[in-house]
């Protein structure tokens, strides 16, 4: 665990996973996807995201017009698969939370995605901490503070490496300001995968 990024309660693990979790991994994922497609998620400004999402759990969380928020369903109709047990194992591992996560957001970054600096905020309890893994290509994550501007740190997050916010780090600024497209070779066509597990109610 290193704490090159200084923000109390923001918690690195890097190569947490091995490379046979992280295939294991994408495995379950694919199982997931395939009953949960990748959709295109829109901000409530009506501007298509460069990610494409889909989830696992009881909640899923989606942005479209009305606006963000969590939903029982996939925006198609189908419910949300459950979350696999190998996702479910990390957070029983490192998140020191006794709750369980209700969302396992799903992202996917293809060539040239990116996630412009945000709050994680429409859960009911803070107190609970986001656990978040990275699988693939190499994601430029920043980690900004609670209030909006002010100095912020940035580190490449490698395929296997696990980020769990609690504390003061879990209203934080953050984002992903760019990947390194075909930098790792766990996905055969590149990209980049991260998984946000949180607790929603
Ligand atoms: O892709 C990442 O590493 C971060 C994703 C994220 O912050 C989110 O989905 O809220
Ligand atoms: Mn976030």
């Amino acid at each position: 665990m290193t704490d090159e990024l200084t923000i109390k309660g923001f918690r690195l693990f890097p190569g947490y996973l091995d490379r046979t979790a992280q295939e294991a991994l994408v495995a379950d994922l694919r199982g997931v996807l395939a009953m949960a497609p990748l959709y295109q998620p829109v901000t409530p400004r009506g501007k298509p995201m460069s990610v494409r999402m889909s989830a696992a759990g009881r909640f899923g969380w989606v942005t479209d017009r009305r606006g963000y928020r969590y939903e029982p369903k996939h925006p198609e109709g189908m419910e949300w698969p459950p979350i696999p047990a190998s996702v479910l194992s990390i957070w029983d591992t490192l998140s020191g939370c006794a709750r369980q996560p209700e969302c396992c957001l799903i992202n996917w970054y293809a060539e040239g995605a990116r996630m412009g600096l945000h709050q994680d905020k429409d859960e009911a309890d803070f107190a609970a901490p986001v656990l978040s893994v990275s699988l693939g290509d190499e994601g430029l994550f920043r980690m900004g503070n609670v209030e909006r501007g002010g100095q912020t740190t940035s580190h490449w997050l490698k395929s296997g490496d696990v980020v769990v916010m609690g504390g003061a780090a879990r209203l934080a600024h953050h984002g992903v300001d760019r990947i390194r497209f075909g930098s790792s070779s766990l996905l055969p066509n590149g990209g980049r995968i991260n998984l946000t597990l949180r607790v929603v109610t």
